[in-house]
């Protein structure tokens, strides 16, 4: 019988998760985990790279493990875990460092944005960022991995430091793929239609966050940047903001970008707005309730916590040894 494949994606839990987060990457993690041997990682040890208050750190944290729960990980089916519970990432990390040139850290576009964001910050861990991710997916021999769009340059610079890695001694790592989802890929800014979402925008109303109320959901929607074209027609190129309300509708709905055009044939951008902000804030519903549910259960989540820990140490110990051998390291 042939093995299932295995999953592994990790995200930051660096504020609520943002519709983009959802669309982009969580959404399909569920879909998937039936398919799978699904890993999915709270990567904190990333959210280190830039200045976080560490008791928000810590709330983020439980908040980010209880949101992928409530959006439907199942931890029956997946592993879920959070990166700092398995000291075997930061290891192979180093490891790794040996292994990745600074040109091509150097030229990773998140680096250059961060770095532009946080120009006081300019630190080695933003810089060694993607080692780190290449670390959490070899770690795990994982085959495939769902991500956003952006995250595309990460994931070759992982395929290229296994390559590098195998062919140097004997196979060592799987060579992962990347895995994008249908749509949703790619979520934009509400205020800044040319860039993507992020649940690290200065701007508030640029993205929409899992855990915000119907009100206020509605309210940014209402705000979009949009155009005075007044139709809704799908054009990136000339009205980005409209079509990236196009393809949120699209993403929830699955309606086909020509159904969505002809439906709201006619109609203003108000109208359109606000249908785009009942279906997400119908998705969101029940999501919301399940997460509160779950938050009031501290002990009961780090129990799950733990739990899975311990199970992705085992494998992950398993790969090290192995790297450990083959690089000539004494184990004893
Ligand atoms: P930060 O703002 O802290 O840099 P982020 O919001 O970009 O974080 P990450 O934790 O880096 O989120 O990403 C988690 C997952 O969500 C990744 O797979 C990423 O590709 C995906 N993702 C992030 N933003 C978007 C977006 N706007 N559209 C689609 N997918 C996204
Ligand atoms: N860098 C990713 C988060 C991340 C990740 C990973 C995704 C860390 N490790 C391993 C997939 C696989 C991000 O910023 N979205």
């Amino acid at each position: 019988m042939e093995e299932k494949k295995i999953i592994f994606s990790g995200i930051q839990p660096t504020g609520v998760f943002t519709l983009g987060n959802y669309l982009g990457a969580i959404r399909n993690w569920k879909n998937l985990q039936n398919e799978y041997n699904s890993i999915f990682c709270v990567v904190d040890l990333h959210a280190l790279t830039v200045r976080q208050v560490p008791k928000d750190l810590r709330h983020q944290t439980y908040q980010a493990y209880a949101l992928l729960l409530a959006c439907g990980i199942d931890p029956e089916k997946a592993l879920v875990f959070v990166q700092s519970h398995v000291s075997g990432h930061t290891e192979l990390s180093w490891i790794l460092n040996n292994y990745t040139y600074f040109g091509e850290l150097s030229r990773m576009t998140q680096f250059k944005v961060k770095s532009q964001k946080h120009e006081d910050n300019i630190n080695a861990g933003l810089f060694d960022y993607p080692v780190l991710m290449a670390a959490d997916i070899l770690l795990y021999q994982a085959n495939l991995v769902p991500i956003g769009a952006d995250q595309k340059q990460h994931l070759e610079l992982a395929r290229d430091v296994a390559d590098r890695f195998n062919n140097a001694y004997s196979p060592t790592f799987a060579v992962p793929e990347g895995y994008f989802g249908k749509s949703g890929a790619r979520v934009k800014s509400l205020q800044e239609p040319t860039k993507k979402m992020s649940k690290s925008d200065t701007n508030d109303k640029g993205y929409i966050l899992l855990l915000d109320s119907p009100n206020v959901i509605r309210k940014k929607f209402r705000s979009a940047v949009t155009d005075s074209d007044a139709r809704v027609a799908y054009d990136p190129e000339n009205k980005a903001g409209i079509a990236n309300l196009m393809e949120i509708y699209q993403a929830i709905t699955g309606e086909s970008l020509e159904a969505i055009e002809t439906k709201f044939e006619g109609q203003g951008y108000g109208a359109f707005k606000d249908a785009v902000a009942d279906v997400v804030i119908g998705e969101l519903e029940p999501i919301q309730k399940r997460f509160e549910e779950l938050m009031s259960d501290k002990k009961g989540l780090e129990a799950i916590m733990k739990e899975h820990a311990e199970k992705a140490s085992r494998m992950a110990v398993k790969t090290l040894r192995k790297v450990k051998k083959k690089i000539g390291l004494v184990q004893v």
